[in-house]
């Protein structure tokens, strides 16, 4: 018993003791790397006065790297992820939101002809309204990505990228607080996206996504550019036959294959019964089949479509998409 309690004992120094001496390594080979990085931007033509003045204050987040390799595993099944997150609380926040900020909402709604349900519904998802923008330090934490070998290429783009922005004076760098992986704003915004989509609706010179105007219109602005249609469907919850050929089944968000018309699938379809036009192009989907280990394969599923897959293109997970729509049309029966 003694000896065992001493055994761990030890065990645990060396443990600390290891993981102590391996943060030091990351630290010095982080400065290494921040040097190079350096050199790098300003060679990319970000002036070097930005570059010191924002990189300088980098640092290494090994907190970042952790969240990176132990995202928690994810076994709630699709129905549990939706109600979680088109709860009644979500929908009298997100009416709350939106009778206080109505003109500017409609305006954008109009002006970008994407429904303001669809944004409340990002936005609850995203942030819970704003409540959730995240704070860690960006900039350290795209640059811990960036040293860090797993998706070195990707990170160390997006933070040229967000240099680049507050270099040209688009984004103020004292409020880069966001997400672990350099999320940004209402709507969490990656810098890429930020560059593609983001505008400074009301023309005070800069963008502010942690506002409602930007935030909003940016977010309208995104959606709209790739190809969002609105008063179009996303998905509809469906009981499949169980004759239906494996290949129209998806269940990763990567790629939906094997799209058809309604008027063919709809044979696949138990009681169809869907009010709209045959003609257009869905596809069918059975999101727990690669998440729930044993999940029937056939329930729960859905038929869904073009709009669906724009929401694929803002975040590639088969729920967060079935989500958004779900609470999208709760906030259309309460509007
Ligand atoms: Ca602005």
């Amino acid at each position: 018993m003694i000896i065992s309690e001493m055994l761990k004992l030890i065990i645990n120094s060396l443990i600390l003791y290891f993981a102590i001496s391996l943060n030091v390594h990351a630290k010095n080979d982080f400065n290494q790397w921040l040097k190079k990085f350096q050199a790098e931007a300003i060679n990319s033509g970000i002036s070097k006065r930005v570059v010191i003045e924002i990189m300088s204050e980098a640092k290494f987040l090994p907190k970042v790297i952790e969240y990176d390799r132990y995202q928690p595993e994810f076994y709630e099944d699709t129905l549990t992820y939706i109600k979680k997150r088109s709860s009644n609380r979500k929908i009298r926040e997100g009416l709350k939101l939106y009778k206080e900020e109505k003109v500017i909402i409609e305006n954008i709604e109009k002006e970008f002809e994407v429904e303001k349900e669809l944004l409340l519904a990002l936005m609850g998802i995203e942030t819970n309204f704003g409540k959730y923008l995240g704070k860690m330090d960006i900039i350290s934490s795209l640059a811990t990505l960036s040293f860090d070998k797993r998706r070195s290429d990707f990170f160390t783009k997006e933070l040229i990228i967000l240099l680049k922005l507050v270099d040209k004076n688009i984004i103020n760098k004292d409020i880069l607080y966001g997400s672990w992986a350099g999320a940004f704003g209402n709507f969490q915004f990656m810098p890429r996206t930020i560059r593609n989509y983001a505008i400074d609706y009301n023309k005070n010179q800069t963008i502010e996504l942690k506002k409602i105007e930007d935030s909003f219109a940016s977010a309208a602005n995104y959606l709209k550019t790739i190809g969002w249609k609105k008063n179009q469907p996303c998905f509809f919850k469906i009981e499949l036959e169980d004759n239906i050929p494996k290949k129209f089944l998806n269940s990763s968000a990567r790629d939906i294959k094997n799209k058809k018309r309604i008027n063919f699938l709809k044979r696949y379809i138990k009681g169809y019964d869907l009010k709209i036009n045959e003609n257009l192009i869905a596809a069918i989907i059975i999101p727990d089949k690669d998440i729930i280990p044993g999940a029937e394969t056939l329930s729960p599923a859905y038929i869904v479509f073009e709009n669906y897959e724009k929401i694929l293109n803002w975040n590639r997970s088969l729920r967060f998409a079935l989500a958004v729509c779900t609470l999208k049309e709760s906030f259309k029966n309460e509007i």
